[in-house]
C-alpha cells in the first residue's frame, strides 16, 4: 500500500438507503474534490470540521448527486490526513457513478483497512485501538460491542504500556551494568541479591500478574465476539426439539411424541448473557435402517463433533436398560473427542421420572424448572474456569494480542527462573528485552509491513 496518493472507498454497506458515506483522504484531496463539485471554491477554503453542500458533477450539465461534504484538515481527521467524507443518495448505481468520477479526480480504491492503517501511521492510534475498530464493527452482541469501546478507549494499551514501561527502566539500570561492568556495583558473577537489586523479583512478578489476567480474559473476548455453537444430542424424544423452542422462546422446531420427529438438524441464534449462541437441534440417536432418517443421524454427528459445547438429553421417564446402556456408549464418545458436554435429565415433571443420576441436571421442559441451571453450566462449560466479563472489564479478543502476551510471559517467566538459577546478568537481559520487544509489537511501537499487513488486510474497505 503506499501512502502518499489519495484514497477513495463506500464506508457505508451498499444497498438502498437514505444515504451512503463515501470517505475520501490523502493530501489535496479537497482540491481534487473541488474539481468535481459544484462550489469549488467554497470546499477548497472549507476551514476543517464544517459541512459544505453542493452537486457532485462532471460539469453543470452532467451531474451525478446532490451531496453534502464533511471536509477534515491534517491532522484533525480520522486518519490524519487531509480527509472529505462524501454524504450521498443511497442508491447502488447512483454510488457506483460518485466513484467513478472520484476515480476521473485521481483517487484510487482503498484496500481493505487503508483508513486504519494510515490513521496508525500517522499516529493517531496504536495498534490495539485500530483492532479495536474492527472488532466494533464486528460485534454480534451489545456485550461485544460494549467490550471492544473499552479497548478502543487505549484500556488494553495502557495496561500494555503501564508494564512495558516498568521492564524498560529495569533493563536501563541492567544496561548500564552491562555497559560498565567494572563501575563501582560488583561484577556480574558476584552474588545473586545484587542482580534481584538491579530486577526486582517483585515489580517482575507484578508485571506476569498483569499480563496473565489479560490472556485469561481471551477466552471470554473470543466467546462475545465469535460466539459458540451449542449441540442438543441425545436419543429420539429425549426432549431436544422442545429444549430448542425454550432456548428461543419460540415454536420453532417440531415437537411430537413420535420417534424421530426431528431429521434435519436446525440451527438458529440466540443471544445468552450477551454471547452470541448459534444452537442446533439434531435428529434423535437411534439404530435406523430407514435411509432418510439415518442420514438425519450422520449429519447431525457431524454438527455435534463441531460444537462448543454439547446439551446431552436424556427422558427420564425411560427406564429401558438398553436405552441406558446407548447413551453411556454416546457419552463416552463425546468424552473422548473431549468436548464440553452438560448431561441433563428431562421430564422431571412427570411422576414415572426417576430421580436425575450423579452428574445429571434435572430439567422440566414444561415448566421450565431447572433450565436457569442448565444455562449456567453450560456457561461454565464454554468458559473452563474463566468468569464471565463485565461490561466494565478489560477483555482483550485478538488473537495476534494473545500471542504475544504469552510470548513476553514467556520472556518474564524464563527471567524469573534464571535469576533463581543465579544466571548471569546478559541472560537474564535477553529474556527481558524479548518481553518488552513482545509488548512493543502488540501497540505497534515495534512493527513490521508483515505485522501490520497481518493486522489491516482483515478490515472492511472503507475502514
Ligand atoms: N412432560 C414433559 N414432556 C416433555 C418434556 N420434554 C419433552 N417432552 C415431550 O416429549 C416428547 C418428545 O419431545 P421432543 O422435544 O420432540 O423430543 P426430541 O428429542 O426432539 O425427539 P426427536 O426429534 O424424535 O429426536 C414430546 O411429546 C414432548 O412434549 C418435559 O420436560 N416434560
Ligand atoms: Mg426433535
Amino acid at each position: 500500500m503506499m501512502q502518499d496518493d489519495r484514497i477513495a472507498a463506500l464506508a457505508t454497506p451498499l444497498g438502498e438507503s437514505a444515504l451512503a458515506v463515501i470517505r475520501t483522504s490523502g493530501e489535496g484531496t479537497l482540491q481534487a474534490l473541488s474539481r468535481g463539485f459544484s462550489r469549488p471554491g467554497t470546499l477548497q477554503e472549507a476551514p476543517g470540521n464544517t459541512i459544505i453542500y453542493g452537486w457532485l458533477q462532471y460539469d453543470e450539465s452532467r451531474r451525478v448527486d446532490e451531496v453534502t461534504v464533511a471536509v477534515f484538515r491534517a491532522p484533525r481527521s480520522y486518519t490524519g490526513e487531509e480527509s472529505a467524507e462524501i454524504y450521498c443518495h443511497g442508491s447502488i448505481p447512483g454510488i457506483q457513478k460518485i466513484m467513478e468520477l472520484l476515480f476521473t479526480l485521481g483517487f484510487r480504491q482503498a484496500e481493505p483497512g487503508e483508513f486504519s492503517l494510515r490513521a496508525f501511521i500517522n499516529g493517531k492510534m496504536d495498534l490495539t485501538r485500530a483492532e479495536a475498530v474492527h472488532e466494533i464493527v464486528r460485534s454480534q452482541s451489545r456485550k461485544a460491542q460494549s467490550l471492544a469501546l473499552n479497548r478502543l478507549s487505549g484500556r488494553v494499551f495502557e495496561e500494555i504500556d503501564r508494564v512495558k514501561s516498568r521492564l524498560v527502566d529495569i533493563m536501563a539500570a541492567v544496561s548500564v551494568q552491562l555497559d560498565y561492568p567494572d563501575d563501582e556495583l560488583p561484577g556480574e558473577d558476584d552474588d545473586s541479591g545484587y542482580v534481584r537489586s538491579l530486577i526486582p523479583m517483585d515489580t517482575v512478578q507484578d508485571a506476569v500478574s498483569g499480563l496473565e489476567r489479560l490472556v485469561s480474559s481471551y477466552r471470554s473476548g473470543r466467546l462475545y465476539q465469535q460466539g459458540a455453537r451449542v449441540a442438543l444430542a441425545g436419543q429420539t424424544n429425549a426432549g431436544k426439539s422442545s429444549m430448542f423452542n425454550l432456548f428461543l422462546k419460540e415454536d420453532r422446531s417440531i415437537v411430537s411424541n413420535i420417534h424421530g420427529t426431528t431429521r434435519d438438524y436446525i440451527q438458529a441464534p440466540v443471544v445468552l448473557d450477551g454471547i452470541p449462541l448459534s444452537l442446533y437441534d439434531t435428529a434423535g440417536l437411534r439404530e435406523v435402517d430407514e435411509i432418510i432418517e439415518k442420514e438425519g443421524i450422520r449429519r447431525s454427528g457431524q454438527v455435534i463433533e463441531n460444537s462448543s459445547v454439547i446439551l446431552y438429553l436424556v427422558d427420564g421417564t425411560n427406564s429401558d436398560k438398553s436405552a441406558h446402556a446407548f447413551d453411556e456408549k454416546q457419552l463416552e464418545r463425546i468424552g473422548e473427542l473431549n468436548l464440553p458436554c452438560v448431561k441433563i435429565w428431562t421430564k422431571t415433571d412427570l411422576p414415572q421420572c426417576a430421580p436425575a443420576p450423579k452428574g445429571f441436571l434435572p430439567l422440566s421442559m414444561i415448566s421450565g424448572e431447572g433450565f436457569d441451571r442448565v444455562q449456567q453450566a453450560m456457561m461454565e462449560a464454554l468458559l473452563q474456569g474463566e468468569r464471565l466479563a463485565g461490561d466494565g472489564d478489560l477483555v482483550i479478543d485478538s488473537l495476534r494480542q494473545k500471542q504475544l502476551i504469552d510470548d513476553a510471559l514467556d520472556g518474564l517467566q524464563q527471567a524469573l527462573t534464571s535469576m533463581e538459577g543465579d544466571q548471569p546478568l546478559d541472560i537474564i537481559a535477553m529474556d527481558l528485552q524479548r518481553s518488552i520487544r513482545s509488548l512493543g509489537e502488540i501497540t505497534g511501537e515495534v512493527s513490521s509491513e508483515d505485522i501490520l499487513d497481518r493486522v489491516f488486510s482483515g478490515f472492511c474497505v472503507g475502514k
